[in-house]
């Protein structure tokens, strides 16, 4: 089963770790002569983004190809941001053409000094002309993201501009990376006002152009989540049999958010109400919305800038973890003066000292559900991917209206406010109770002398150099060992019954005969013990069979290692076996084998034996690793000459998150709708699990 595209990703390698180049310059085909002299410093810029996309895109590969959707979205976002703009349209039409349109002011017709062409032209045409509200507006399309519609322009095979404006219709078309013969030019009249882009996707840039409206609809539903109000409409257009269509509009803005990932991944809620707060700080929106269930296992907190995603976090999402932290403790601190003074008058022993102790951040975000959402004039993004948020005046800004509104929501709603410091307490004696439990188990566990006994190590000792593969099953797990190079490969079978950890503390994680021998064998520890330096392989090769049994074992050490182990998977050391689907040969010639790892390929085998062996074709659908022979297992799954891998990789942890805890949760409901959403992709998996 593939997990939700969008929370693990995995990630198809050729060999081993491959990653597939941006196009080369040689394959951008260019005329020089086809524009005079004058356009030349014009091009010069868009010149660098075709020469070298991914520096501006990030990858040739999808996602990629849905930035540019986003790029030009965020232009019409800015203009909502502004207050002129209150409905968007994102169409895919036929042959994979994008339209968005806007019903902002329209984008400036009248010349631009320096340019000399419109200020219309200037937006679509040089490089980081985002600067387009100056002081006082809110820009989307900040640092990184707001390299702006000039590279769309530059990386579309054609590219239509409609404008809006002044009563008039302006329209220019633009080619070949946005080279254009004619200057803007009123095309007919209008009382409206905004402005429409019609792209076509380079295909020569990007490996593919065909757009997933599911992902270009969830992105929008998300964008009209951030900006209450807005109205923002999304179509699939491609097949006329199928027009998919959604309309997108919440007037509660980030509670409506929390409200449909509530439901989203099924969990129940402690208490009815969101918590909603904000404050405007020197020129500093601040928004918060949170919820808590009944996950105990997971905190979900997404944070925004300017409406971009900040999955690495920053300054706003550690000002709101600090001021939860102290309302709560305010609170957890009333509480219990409450409690003891109760006590006194009841005449009964007063609690015991563990009481007085205040509630650590991790119980208080136990089962929390999140946005923080922060608005600002210019935005620093630092880190990794650029989702960092670095502005340090957001701190304060942040940590001032939680603190204060969040004492006040308290104070007006103490029911709320009950229930939310009891659920710390409780969870704080929880961790306490599993970390004293966990003690005495983890010595057993972390003191690495005892390898589990089912282990075939490998005998090369240079960590970098060597992997682990986990083999679901005793058969498998014997071709495994007979079939694998001892020098740099080892082997763990799986046996017993797995624990869903979804629903368990850390201390249950000891008990579980199938999962101690994986923490023994990888050496990291758990939890909060996890130490990557310790892990003992370079890399960690998930190898179950290609049936839902196999989906089965692995989403459930896929979420063992999500929740306990989760720098294994941040970190891209998980990887998922590809055994072949099928081997096609030819009957009685067993030497004439070929392994099919898709239907595709199967039949591409068929055909290729056609013309000489016709009729004698043997097609074998393997249902399990255990009818490979060591042999066939390893030339087609373990070899690194031969085989293909997935590596997992996780793109953002709270999707992550919200998937786990939908697919391995107690609830059937969102798992059903996950599985109509996603049916293309997940094949038949029991998961009643
Ligand atoms: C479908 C894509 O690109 N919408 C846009 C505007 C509005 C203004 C603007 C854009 C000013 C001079 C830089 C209008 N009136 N949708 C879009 N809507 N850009 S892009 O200004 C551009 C800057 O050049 C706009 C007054 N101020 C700003």
């Amino acid at each position: 089963m593939k997990m939700d595209e969008n929370a693990l990703n995995v990630e198809t390698g050729g060999n081993l770790g491959e990653i597939r180049d941006i196009a080369e310059p040689s394959e951008l085909s260019r005329v020089e002569n086809e524009y005079g002299a004058d356009d030349i410093e014009v091009l010069e810029g868009l010149e660098a983004v075709r020469k070298r996309p991914g520096m501006y895109i990030g990858t040739s590969g999808p996602k990629g190809l849905h930035h540019l959707v986003n790029e030009i979205v965020d232009n019409s976002i800015d203009e909502a941001l502004a207050g002129f703009c209150t409905e968007i349209s994102v169409k895919i039409l036929p042959g994979n053409v994008i339209e968005v349109s806007d019903d902002g002011r329209g984008i400036p017709v009248d010349i631009h000094a320096k340019e000399g062409v419109s200020a219309a032209t200037v937006v679509y045409t040089v490089l980081h002309a985002g600067g387009k509200f100056g002081g006082g507006g809110y820009k989307v399309s900040g640092g990184l993201h707001g390299v702006g519609a000039s590279v769309v322009n530059a990386l579309s095979e054609w590219l239509e501009l409609e404008v809006y404006r002044g009563g008039n219709i302006y329209f220019q078309k633009f080619r070949d990376g946005g080279r254009y013969d004619e200057e803007l030019k009123i095309i007919g009249e209008t009382t409206k006002t905004g402005t429409k882009v019609r792209f076509k996707a380079d295909q020569t840039v990007f490996q593919s152009v065909e757009y997933d409206y599911s992902v270009i609809s969830e992105r929008m539903r998300e964008q009209a989540f951030l900006n209450g109000g807005l109205v923002i409409k999304t179509a699939d257009l491609r097949d006329e049999e199928n027009v998919k269509e959604d309309s997108f509009s919440y007037e509660g803005g980030i509670v409506s958010y929390i409200e449909w990932l509530q439901k989203k991944r099924g969990s129940d809620v402690l208490h009815r109400d969101v918590v909603y707060l904000n404050g405007l700080i020197d020129d500093i929106t601040v928004e918060v919305a949170f919820q808590y269930n009944n996950d105990f296992n997971s905190e979900t907190i997404r944070s925004f800038a300017n409406n971009i995603h900040t999955a690495e976090g920053g300054t706003h999402e550690a000002a709101f973890k600090k001021a939860l932290n102290k309302v709560v403790n305010d609170f957890v601190k009333k509480f219990r003066d409450e409690e003891s003074k109760k006590a006194k008058n009841a005449k009964k022993k007063t609690a015991d000292e563990s009481e007085s102790q205040s509630v650590s951040g991790e119980a208080i975000r136990e089962a929390i559900n999140a946005v923080v959402s922060v608005k600002l004039p210019e935005t620093e993004l630092e880190g990794q991917t650029k989702s960092k948020l670095g502005n340090p005046e957001v701190g304060p800004a942040v940590y001032r209206v939680v603190s204060e509104k969040l004492t006040y929501y308290f104070e007006e709603n103490p029911e709320t406010a009950q229930i939310i410091v009891s659920k710390s307490i409780n969870s704080q004696a929880a961790r306490d109770a599993a970390r004293k439990a966990m003690e005495a188990k983890r010595k057993s566990v972390a003191d690495g002398v005892n390898l589990p006994g089912k282990l075939a190590d490998c005998y090369n000792k240079e960590v970098a150099k060597t992997e682990i593969y986990i083999v679901e099953g005793d058969s498998a797990g014997g071709s495994a060992k007979q079939g694998r190079n001892s020098e740099f490969q080892a082997i763990l079978p799986l046996w017993g019954k797995m624990l869903n950890v979804e629903k368990a503390r850390v201390d249950r994680v000891y008990d579980n005969e199938k999962l101690i021998p994986v923490v023994k064998a990888l050496g990291t520890g758990i939890g909060e013990d996890f130490d990557l330096e310790k892990l003992r392989y370079g890399r960690v090769v998930i190898m179950a069979d290609a049936d839902v049994d196999g989906s089965h074992i692995r989403t459930l050490l896929l979420t063992f290692f999500f929740r306990f182990m989760r720098p294994l998977i941040e970190k891209g050391y998980v990887y998922i076996a590809q055994p072949p689907l099928y081997n096609v040969y030819v009957k009685g010639k067993p030497s004439t084998a070929k392994y099919a790892f898709s239907d595709e390929e199967r039949d591409v085998f068929i055909r290729g034996f056609e013309n000489d062996d016709k009729g004698k074709i043997e097609i074998q659908r393997y249902k399990g690793l255990g009818e490979m022979d060591a042999e066939q297992l390893w030339e087609t799954t373990m070899n690194p000459a031969t085989r293909t891998m997935k590596r997992v990789e996780m793109v953002d942890a709270a999707s992550a998150d919200e998937t786990f805890s939908m697919l391995m949760g107690d609830k059937v409901e969102p798992r059903r709708d996950f599985i109509e959403k996603n049916a293309r992709y997940v094949d038949v998996v029991n998961l009643d699990i």
